[in-house]
């Protein structure tokens, strides 16, 4: 088959939606971490309440984070995809709130 013929062939496939991706696509989404900031006034006890809810810590690793940011004034919660960390981010925000406590949470790319 000479290379004219070749071409109208992947023309038409083209055509018919029949060419596959020669490269399939498995690019990896960009990873946030998400951040606990210290402060004086939300107690430890709430602190590792959070931890424990919204991101499932048992109590001992909720106990090791929040003594951490306690002691360096900010530290990591978990890393996540953008949407999953904002949404964690958002259930913290929501939960001092509600329960007066000056808590703050933010994400950084990882
Ligand atoms: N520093 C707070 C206290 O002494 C406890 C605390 C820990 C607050 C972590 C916020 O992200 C925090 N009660």
């Amino acid at each position: 088959m000479n290379s004219n013929q070749n071409n109208t062939d992947n023309q038409n496939d083209i055509q018919r939606g029949l060419l596959l991706e020669s490269k399939p696509k498995t690019k990896k989404p960009s990873m946030y971490n998400v951040l606990l900031i210290n402060d004086d006034y939300t107690p430890m006890e709430f602190v590792v309440m959070v931890l424990e809810k919204v991101f499932n810590k048992k109590s001992e690793e909720a106990t090791q984070i929040m003594l951490h940011v306690h002691k360096n004034g900010i530290g990591v919660c978990g890393t996540f995809t953008y949407e999953v960390a904002e949404s964690k981010c958002k259930a913290v925000m929501d939960l001092a709130k509600k329960n007066e406590h000056p808590l703050q949470c933010t994400m950084e790319k990882s």
